[in-house]
């Protein structure tokens, strides 16, 4: 009797025993099958999410902006020819019905003009800005049309007035009306311009001429040009979208801006980068979402 009730709860216990082993593996391979079942459900909503992104962009364009024109803070010095009427301050607005005069030096048949003033440009507004240029602005009368006048500024290295560089070293020919003549120095910019903003601008005569000329100056001034770009990105997809990245190449270099952009759905969006500007001739935007989809735009 006693053996065969220990048989039997022997028997009972190897019974427990496998419906236990049976249970735990039923229970690992469950939790096997329910991670790898959402795991692929989760890889499958990625592509599908990713399928589904359609962002593009639509324009990129050159945007410019002008600082306010900066003016001469001292009286001209006069280097050639001599002071006739008014002070510097009626040239720092233009239009006014003010004006400084100046005439070319006495000394027949060599008669020599040139004057010269020191601006101050606060360049701290532009510092994020990609600055292309500096402008010079000048709205002057002479008295006779028989020479050009020029505008120079001073070049810090090379220690003299100079033109080089500019966009224009042919001068103006005045009509004896009141004239407007300006000149940008290009890329140039800095060789004439310090880093706390000093600037030295001279305006002067073609040569020694035999008419004395007399030169009302009614506007002097000199502002920054900068440049930056403005990209138009449409999202067309269901989706929103997250823009990390931006490209800008062309054929000799390739640029990587980062960039934090959402794009809702359906929604046309412009983003302005004023450190960015745009390359002359052929090139290529490229932004790259976070779900990895690249869109492209060429320009030129
Ligand atoms: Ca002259
Ligand atoms: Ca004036």
């Amino acid at each position: 009797m006693q053996t065969i009730t220990g048989l039997r709860l022997k028997r009972d216990r190897r019974g427990v025993s496998n419906i236990i082993v049976v249970v735990l593996s039923l229970v690992i391979i469950i939790a096997i099958t329910s991670n790898v079942v959402l795991w692929s459900y989760q890889m499958n909503q990625l592509d599908w999410e990713k399928i589904k992104e359609v962002v593009k962009i639509s324009n990129s364009t050159r945007i410019i902006a002008y600082s306010p024109w900066f003016v001469v803070q001292g009286e001209y010095t006069v280097k050639d020819g001599s002071h006739v009427n008014g002070s510097y301050e009626d040239t720092q607005v233009a239009n006014d019905g003010r004006w400084e005069t100046f005439e070319e030096g006495e000394e027949t048949p060599n008669y020599r003009l040139g004057v010269n003033g020191t601006f101050i440009i606060d360049v701290s507004p532009y510092l994020s800005w990609s600055v292309s240029t500096v402008e010079i602005q000048l709205r002057y009368r002479a008295s006779d049309a028989g020479e050009k006048w020029y505008l120079k500024a001073y070049d810090w290295t090379a220690e003299t007035y100079s033109d080089s560089g500019f966009n224009s070293t042919t001068g103006h020919t005045p009509t004896r009306e009141w004239d407007n003549y300006a000149v940008n120095l290009t890329d140039q910019w800095r060789s004439y311009v310090q880093d706390d903003g000093t600037m030295r601008v001279e305006f002067c005569d073609e040569g020694n001429d035999a008419a004395r000329t007399t030169v009302d100056i009614d506007f002097l001034g000199v502002r920054i040009v900068a440049s930056g770009t403005r990209f138009t990105f449409k999202n067309e997809g269901a989706l929103t979208s997250h823009l990390v990245s931006l490209w800008i190449n062309n054929s000799t270099n390739h640029q990587r801006y980062d960039i934090n952009v959402i794009v809702n759905s359906g929604e046309t969006l412009n983003y302005t980068r004023a450190d960015i500007s745009l390359p002359s001739g052929q090139y290529t935007v490229k932004v790259v979402t976070e779900r990895g989809n690249t869109a492209v735009y060429s320009g030129s």
